[in-house]
């Protein structure tokens, strides 16, 4: 189908109309459409000026990314912007909306960019684990010169239109609303006065002050060293920028070529190609579709003012939606809005927030003691103390006062969903809302659907995660729902290695090096021992440190002790607590060393648990549960999640070294009946069903 409708040609100018829901990506049938409508105003002796102008929501969002993998079909993106490049008339650019990665390059190809107030531009395909493929980083930087070029494409940052103006990014900035009649208008200017405006490839101006600077690159590289680490794009742009420096036009789009092509033949690419559509998948429920009635929430009642509830609060009150949180004491209220009300300040003090912004956000909230208060909320989220007792008790109370027609959540992170509806004669408008610490930051939010509850809740909570910016992943009932229950292994395998004498650094180590933000043992000092509390049944190191006030960083001692610049050095302490609590449980000696063997101890048991909790039906699908890992967990997004990288590690490889580690360390490694059978079929996690 071709995705430009045909042409029209007002007074001279040609207005090419571009139509690719939902987001104009570039199709090869748009390019082709494209293509041929260039040649055709190209041609045209009526036609003195052109302009391309996307229907929808936005100018092109960039190259259609479901086409990767697949061989390409003509005209490639870069043709396109040698077209442009060499139009023999005036081709101007009206952008709306996000112009985005290929739309954006490809609107630097044209003469000019008209864009509208609200618009915003970017290359964003560091996210992809790509570079910009179509001259981004031979154009960006000879209009806002290399530094500039190096922060705006290495963070895949939107820019605002404001913003590009003052770059140079944009020639003009027009209302939203008349952007069609001002993109005219423009370019009827162009075609009556002419212009002198060299084209980008031309311009050297911002460059020459650039290359008396060799050393700009790798002091941006080592400025950005840690925010990188593990990541392959970001050095792949640096070093295309730096051509954009140091060599002519062609032969630096012929640089940008060549790293474009090795960055999306990376595994790194791969993955994170991979999250950004599990990401959007992560949001279709089979039964239920766009159709299902939802709820419109307009109100919310938050119990509990605490870390979670105050975390959990801000999402909404970002989202404009009022809230009456409860407590049961003016002092714990007070403590809570005040929690609140310093995170804003903090992003404030940041500038990511105006004064005014803050208080518009904490004059949404209304304090309250009373639980009545909540009866005309539309929503009720309870996030106190994980007692069954107390949540039921709760539940209990809001099935009397909540109105006909209030959903009621609960964050229990843990704890039988379908207990705590039991609690109400409304089982059906009750629903599991798991929010990951901080609420108001992490951007998971696992949807418990327990056994009752109604499409209607469920479709519900699906869209209010994306209004209040989560992504929603759907889970079943079951002891840690998906994120906690899938990463729970990796924590008992590593404090097994720890009673089995191998170094607990070398254990942390292994983990960053595969690119966790911290190992185990280090999470386990930043959140707090006593925070961690387990229910142990035997005695652990854990208990023991907390029994001599080695609470963690918070104390300057945990498993490590920490400096003043909270610098870790290994404890003997700890080593000591180590041995004894070993001899007493009468675990011997057996240390893992060597780093696939450390992770095959770490990780398989995380792919082990992905593998039952999906054919337990759980969760819907593998991609939800590497988005669980990737969002809740931080698994590193270049690795895609448990899932994608066990595929990747190859799933017959995986269950033969299992079934090696399950004859020394018992069943925790017996691979799972799903796991064998994939990979007996020689089938992958991500394989379509
Ligand atoms: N290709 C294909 N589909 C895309 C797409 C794309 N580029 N962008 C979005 N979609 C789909 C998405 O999967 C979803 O599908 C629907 O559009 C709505 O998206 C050569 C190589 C534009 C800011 O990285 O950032 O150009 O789930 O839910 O929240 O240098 O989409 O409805 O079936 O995200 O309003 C570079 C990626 C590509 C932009 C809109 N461009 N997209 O956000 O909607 S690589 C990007 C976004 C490239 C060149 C290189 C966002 C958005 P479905 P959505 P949204």
């Amino acid at each position: 189908m071709k995705q430009t409708a045909t042409s029209v040609v007002v007074d001279g100018v040609a207005l090419i109309p571009l139509d690719n829901p939902p987001v104009n990506a570039l199709s090869a049938s748009l390019r082709q459409g494209l293509q041929a409508e260039l040649e055709q105003a190209f041609s045209d002796k009526a036609v003195r000026a052109i302009i391309l102008l996307c229907a929808g929501r936005t100018f092109i969002a960039g190259a259609d990314i479901t086409e990767f993998g697949q061989p390409w079909q003509p005209p490639s993106l870069p043709d396109l912007c040698a077209m442009l490049d060499d139009a023999p008339k005036p081709v101007v650019a009206a952008i709306h909306g996000t112009a985005l990665g290929g739309g954006f390059e490809l609107a630097l190809a044209c003469h000019y960019r008209v864009a509208a107030q609200s618009a915003r531009v970017g290359l964003p395909e560091v996210h992809l684990g790509l570079l910009p493929g179509a001259g981004g980083t031979q154009r960006v930087p000879r209009i806002v010169g290399a530094e500039t070029a190096l922060e705006i494409i290495t963070s895949g940052r939107q820019v605002k239109a404001a913003e590009a103006l003052s770059l140079g990014l944009v020639d003009t900035v027009v209302e939203d609303a008349a952007l069609r009649d001002n993109a005219l208008a423009f370019a009827h200017r162009i075609v009556a006065h002419g212009s002198d405006k060299p084209r980008v490839r031309d311009r050297a101006d911002a460059l020459s002050a650039d290359r008396d600077r060799p050393e700009l690159f790798t002091a941006f590289a080592a400025a950005n060293a840690r925010r990188f680490k593990g990541f392959v794009a970001p050095a792949a742009i640096i070093e295309a920028v730096k051509a954009a420096v140091t060599l002519p036009f062609e032969q630096g789009l012929a640089k940008e070529t060549d790293l474009f092509e090795r960055l999306i033949a990376s595994p790194e690419s791969a993955a994170q190609r991979h999250v950004f559509f599990a990401e959007r998948e992560a949001a279709r429920v089979p039964d239920i579709g766009p159709d299902t009635a939802a709820i419109d929430i307009r109100s919310v009642g938050v119990i509990g003012a605490g870390t979670m509830g105050g975390g959990i609060t801000m999402n909404f009150l970002n989202a404009g939606i009022p809230v009456t949180l409860l407590e049961t004491s003016q002092e714990a209220l007070d403590r809570g809005i005040a929690t609140i009300r310093r995170n804003y300040e903090a992003t404030a003090v940041k500038g990511r927030m105006t004064a005014a912004q803050v208080e518009q956000r904490m004059d949404l909230i209304a304090p309250s003691l009373d639980l009545s208060s909540l009866t005309d909320a539309d929503l009720i989220i309870e996030a106190v103390y994980e007692s069954m007792d107390v949540k039921t008790g709760i539940f209990a109370s809001l099935d009397r006062i909540a109105r006909q027609g209030t959903i009621l959540a609960s964050n229990t992170s843990f704890l039988d969903l379908n207990c705590i509806a039991a609690a109400t004669s409304r089982p059906e408008w009750v629903v599991g809302l798991h929010f990951f610490s901080p609420a108001n930051v992490m951007r998971l939010l696992e949807v418990v659907r327990g056994a009752e509850t109604s499409k209607a809740v469920v479709a519900t909570a699906m869209r209010l995660a994306k209004r209040i910016g989560k992504v929603a992943v759907l889970s079943g009932v079951c002891d840690g729902f998906i994120a906690n229950r899938l990463m729970a292994p990796r924590g008992a395998q590593a404090e097994a290695m720890m009673l089995e004498d191998t170094p607990i650094a070398e254990i942390d180590r292994v983990l960053v090096d595969y690119g966790f933000a911290m190992g185990h043992f280090q999470m386990m000092d930043l959140v707090g021992l006593d925070v961690i509390g387990r229910n142990a049944t035997e005695r652990t190191v854990m208990g023991d440190l907390v029994a001599v006030g080695r609470l963690g960083q918070k104390r300057g001692a945990g498993y490590y002790d920490y400096d003043d610049k909270r610098r870790s050095r290994f404890s003997d302490v700890t080593g000591k607590l180590i041995k004894e609590v070993a001899a007493a449980r009468g675990i011997a000696s057996n240390r893992t060393s060597g780093d696939e063997a450390l992770l095959g101890r770490l990780l398989y048991p995380v792919v082990n648990e992905g593998a039952k909790i999906l054919e337990e039906g759980i969760a819907l699908r593998a991609s939800d549960i590497d988005i669980a890992a990737v969002l809740g967990y931080n698994w590193p997004v270049y690795r895609g999640g448990p899932l994608f990288w066990a595929d990747q590690v190859g799933l017959d490889r995986i269950v033969a070294d299992m079934r090696a580690l399950e004859v020394v360390h018992g069943e925790t490694f017996r691979p799972a009946p799903l796991l064998v059978r994939l990979a007996e079929a020689g089938r992958r996690f991500g394989d379509k069903p």
